[in-house]
Formats: C-alpha cells, sequence, structure tokens
C-alpha cells in the first residue's frame, strides 16, 4: 500500500535523477550512514541526556520492532505531537525505518488542528505526550478515535496510565521482530508531511518524498557548511521545516555534527546552552532575534562559540540584520523558506549588501522561478511580483486536495507560493511582501480563513475579516473586523470562544475592532487592504493619545 502523492512529470524526474539530486536512498540513511565510520560521534544533547549515533540508531530500531510487532506496515500514517525533546527524533527515524509517514503536528497545535489532520489522513497510530493539556486524559484521544476508526495505537511520552508508555518501548527490542522483518517506503514515495501555513480554512498536509527531502537536506548542509565540528541548536519547533532541514537538525546529523535541544528560543534559554555546549551554529525567527539583542550585553562571553545565526520565517529589517554581527559576534544567514519545498539561503561569503538586503537565493541551480504581474505574465528583473516555483524538492500537490491544488499551482506545475518578490540581476530574492491571506505573526502562520470561518460560527457574529496590523517585536499581528447582532460581544468573550473551540493559541486575534460594516471592494469582496489601514490609523491615534 503506497500513500497517494501527486508525482512529478516523468521528464522532471529523470533529470533530477541524472543529476544526482534524488539519489534513491531513504532519509533514515541520514543517521544509518555513520554506523560504520562515527558510531560513537556525539548526535544529540537533550537536557542532561547525551546519544551518540549509535544511540540514534539502535533506539530507533527497537522503537521500530515494537511498531512493527503491533501490526503497522509501510504505507501507514502517524499522527505525532511532541515538543523539543529527543524523543521527537528517536520516533521520527523508527517510523521512517518501518515506512509509516507521520505528520509531526507543531506542539502548540490544538484540538482544531490535530482533528483536522486524523481527519485528512487516518493515522493508525498516535504518538503524543502527556505534557500537552489534551493528553492529561483520554478524552480527546477518544474524540479522535470517532473520527479515525482506524486509530488503534496510542503511544504517549511521559506520565499517564490511558496509553502504552513510549519510553518502554526504546528499552528494547520486541521479542521475535528483527530488522530484516521491516522495510521503509521507496525513496521516491512519501516519507512524512510537512506542515503547511495554509491560508485556506483547513490546515494543509505536504506531501514530502525521501528523494526531494533528502536532497534539500544535503544541498543544505553544503551551503551552510556544516561539518562534524558543528553544534547546531535546535530552539524553534523541532518539526518545523526551518529547524529540521535547512539545514536544521537532519542537516547536521548528515553530516555527522551534534544537535543540542532547546525548549524554546529565548535569550535565559539559549544563551546557557550556547556557552556550555560551544554552539556554532542556530536558527531564529525575527522577534527572537530582537530579544537576543537586548539581552546579548547582559550576558558577554556567553556567544563567543557561535559562528552563524540563521535568520528567517519572516522578514528581517534591515536595521536588525545589521546589528547582529556587532552585537553577537556572528554572521548572519538570511533563509527564506516553505514548507512545501523551495528554500534560499544567502551564502556565507557573500557581500554585506546580499547579507543585509536580500533573502538570499535558491539552494538549487534546478529551482526554476517565476515572478508573475497580476495578468500572469513574468515581469522585467528587479520588479516586484508573485513568487512562484518549482523544482528538485518543491511538492507537486496538497495531500488529497484536487480543487486546491488547481489554483495552487500553474498550468506548468509551478507551486503559487503566495509571496510578493523581486529578484536582483545575481539571482536574489527580496521578499516585499504578500498575496496570500496569511498573517506571518513573528514566522507563526495564520490563514486568515480559517480563524474566520471558526468566528463566523458564534451566533452573534454576523462578519469578520482578519487582517494584520504591524507590530515593532512581532512584525506582523493578527486583528478581526467584527460586526455584531448582539452589542454586549466583547473582544474577551470572543477570544474565549475560539478557545473553546480549540484553537491554537497563537491564532488567537491579538485585536479586535468591532464595526458597523466591512468595506467592500467594487466587485463585492470584503476590502481587506482598507482594513489594514484603518488599523494603523486606530493604532496610531491610540499611541498619539496616549
Ligand atoms: C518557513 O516555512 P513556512 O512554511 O512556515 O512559511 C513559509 C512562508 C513563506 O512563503 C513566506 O511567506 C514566509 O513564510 N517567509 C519569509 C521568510 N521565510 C519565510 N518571509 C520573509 N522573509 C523570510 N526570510 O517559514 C521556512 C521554511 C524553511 C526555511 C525557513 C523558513
Amino acid at each position: 500500500m503506497s500513500i497517494p502523492f501527486t508525482p512529478w512529470p516523468e521528464p522532471l524526474a529523470k533529470r533530477y535523477r541524472e543529476k544526482g539530486y534524488w539519489s534513491g536512498q531513504p532519509l533514515v540513511d541520514i543517521i544509518t550512514r555513520h554506523q560504520a565510520t562515527a558510531a560513537d560521534d556525539l548526535a544529540l544533547i537533550c537536557g542532561e541526556r547525551c546519544y551518540r549515533y549509535a544511540d540514534l540508531d539502535r533506539l530507533s530500531s527497537h522503537l521500530a520492532s515494537h511498531l512493527h510487532q503491533i501490526g503497522l506496515r509501510a504505507g501507514a500514517t502517524a499522527l505525532v505531537q511532541l515538543p523539543n525533546i529527543a524523543e521527537f527524533y528517536l520516533v521520527y527515524f523508527a517510523l521512517l525505518k518501518v515506512g509509516i509517514a507521520p505528520v509531526n503536528a507543531l506542539f502548540s497545535h490544538n484540538k482544531v488542528e490535530l482533528m483536522s489532520y486524523v481527519e485528512q489522513l487516518q493515522p493508525e497510530v498516535a504518538i503524543v505526550s502527556s505534557q500537552h493539556a489534551l493528553f492529561k486524559d483520554n478524552a480527546f484521544a477518544q474524540q479522535l478515535r470517532a473520527i479515525c476508526p482506524v486509530l488503534d495505537h496510542w503511544l504517549l511520552e511521559g506520565e499517564a496510565s490511558w496509553a502504552h508508555s513510549l519510553s518502554a518501548l526504546f528499552d528494547s527490542p520486541a521479542a521475535n521482530v528483527s530488522a530484516t522483518d521491516w522495510q521503509s517506503t521507496s525513496p521516491d514515495q512519501v516519507a512524512f508531511f510537512q506542515l503547511s501555513g495554509g491560508s485556506t480554512g483547513t490546515p494543509k498536509l505536504i506531501p514530502r518524498t525521501h528523494d526531494d527531502y533528502y536532497y534539500s537536506v544535503r544541498a543544505s548542509a553544503e551551503i551552510c557548511q556544516i561539518n562534524t565540528d558543528t553544534r547546531y541548536l535546535c530552539a524553534l519547533p523541532a518539526a518545523h521545516n526551518f529547524s529540521l532541514s535547512s539545514p536544521g537538525s537532519l542537516g547536521v546529523f548528515y553530516a555527522g555534527g551534534t544537535v543540542v535541544l532547546a525548549t524554546d528560543p529565548s535569550a535565559m534559554t539559549c544563551f546557557p546552552l550556547i556557552h556550555k555546549h560551544g554552539i556554532t551554529v542556530t536558527a531564529l525567527v525575527p522577534p527572537a532575534i530582537t530579544l537576543w539583542l537586548q539581552a546579548a550585553s547582559s550576558f558577554p562571553d556567553y556567544l563567543t562559540t557561535l559562528s552563524v545565526v540563521q535568520v528567517g520565517g519572516a522578514r528581517l529589517s534591515e536595521a536588525l540584520a545589521k546589528r547582529i554581527k556587532p552585537e553577537l559576534g556572528c554572521q548572519l544567514q538570511q533563509v527564506f523558506g516553505m514548507a512545501e519545498g523551495l528554500v534560499n539561503y544567502t551564502r556565507l561569503d557573500d557581500d554585506e549588501w546580499h547579507t543585509f538586503h536580500t533573502q538570499g537565493r535558491p539552494i538549487s541551480e534546478d529551482d526554476e522561478i517565476k515572478i508573475v504581474n497580476q495578468a500572469g505574465e513574468r515581469v522585467p528583473t528587479g520588479e516586484a511580483g508573485a513568487l512562484l516555483t518549482r523544482g528538485p524538492y518543491t511538492f507537486r500537490g496538497y495531500y488529497l486536495s484536487p480543487e486546491h491544488n488547481e489554483t495552487a499551482f500553474d498550468q506548468e506545475g509551478f507551486y503559487r507560493s503566495g509571496d510578493v518578490v523581486k529578484q536582483t540581476e545575481s539571482g536574489y530574492l527580496i521578499v516585499v511582501g504578500r498575496d496570500k491571506d496569511q498573517i506571518n505573526r513573528g514566522g507563526e502562520k495564520i490563514a486568515a480563513e480559517e480563524i474566520e470561518n471558526q468566528l463566523l460560527t458564534h451566533p452573534s457574529i454576523t462578519n469578520v475579516a482578519i487582517v494584520s496590523m504591524p507590530d515593532p517585536i512581532m512584525g506582523e499581528k493578527s486583528c478581526a473586523f467584527v460586526t455584531r447582532e448582539d452589542e454586549t460581544l466583547t473582544a474577551m468573550a470572543l477570544r474565549k470562544y475560539l478557545r473553546s473551540l480549540g484553537v491554537a493559541a497563537y491564532k488567537l486575534p491579538d485585536h479586535v475592532e468591532f464595526i458597523d460594516r466591512l468595506p467592500e471592494t467594487p466587485v463585492g469582496k470584503i476590502d481587506k487592504r482598507q482594513l489594514r489601514q484603518l488599523i494603523q490609523q486606530i493604532k496610531f491615534k491610540q499611541v498619539k493619545e496616549s
């Protein structure tokens, strides 16, 4: 049984193979390749726990044997939700070994997101943590089971009695199962699912094949000059495409370096870890960089080993970009990527202009970039337009979403990223805006339509539009413009309502404006441009008055 996905057209697939991008290796090769030569090298540090490459391989095989023993086979899917702990990688590699494709939900995800993933994927196994409020008892697990009758197996990290303990499954292999019994999926098939930031009503899943993802990991490790001496601090959510593969922990494992896990990207958490473990590289979103810059002078000597800090996920201002070297003492690398595929990096030997002013250039010479105007025609170099892309590691279709895929791709199979960019003569991209209906809250993506749909289920709300508003730290925050039937409905009640539905906390509107009527465009659509201007005026007035 194989997992359905939209394949690349054969001529392109042939080209990607011939050029060596698609190597025909399964993703788990990232750790198994070290067993002959570097099994004893330090791979992962999580708190006081240290894992060598041999340990990653052995422990993930133990879990793989249990997954096999309970009857799970290649072609199945899994729901995984774990915080930044070593088990995240052990589980990931175990699932890859037996050919079960996981979706790795963010730990900040809540009922709404998990229900949507489970509904779409129909996983047979869920691996979750009792640290998460949803899994303190089995009530929510039963709700998931109700929408997914095949979800028979629950493995729980942490203390709770209602499911099998995950940690026990690492202790020893299952009886009568050996590594020759199980098999990963074929390298040209789906390895796992990435999460789309989304701009539609339901969160979309991105099938990633072994071939395409492994290429992006190898090429990223090379561009970022990762080697056995690299000590990478993973401070963003481990499942995010940036911290997983750009080059992320997988790039570091591939190159034989060491990954150190941080629970969160705050300076208070990260600076002592950098100091203690001699961290050389890390990846951050712009709001975290702002906080690091504020804290750095109070911690002299803590960051001396740090040589590169990557910043991506949202636009980094030039002003911040220029402060990184003098104040943190390390080099900046800008990263503009997406879970759907395309990743751009400024190169470590770029001049200052490219490093400060651009968001980098694509990984591959076979990443095809199209920048078009509203009529869909290519714009001249240097002019802004909508970014479309296709290439050896950019997906060709969201999971089981034929209708949405019709509009998400153009006739030639280029993915419409929803970003508005300019390309320099030197081939670098500058992100200037967005034409997708999404709020980028400091790297966390909110699909406006998803939250609007949730709010429209409230009996007192007659209409709603979610737009971004500028924020000095987060870059953007979210603002809901609401028309209501009941004048007593408050912003607090509305947020409470969303929380009761189980929407992830970061998606709750930061600000609510009640309004008599939502402005419309000449064709009768809600005029979000006008609303974005309106909230800026309101905020500006409030600042002036205070
Ligand atoms: C990364 O991935 P996603 O899937 O969470 O978000 C992708 C979107 C992009 O389409 C763009 O709108 C925005 O996030 N974005 C940036 C950016 N990096 C991402 N906007 C401006 N400047 C940047 N440097 O965010 C992601 C995936 C892999 C590597 C890095 C980031």
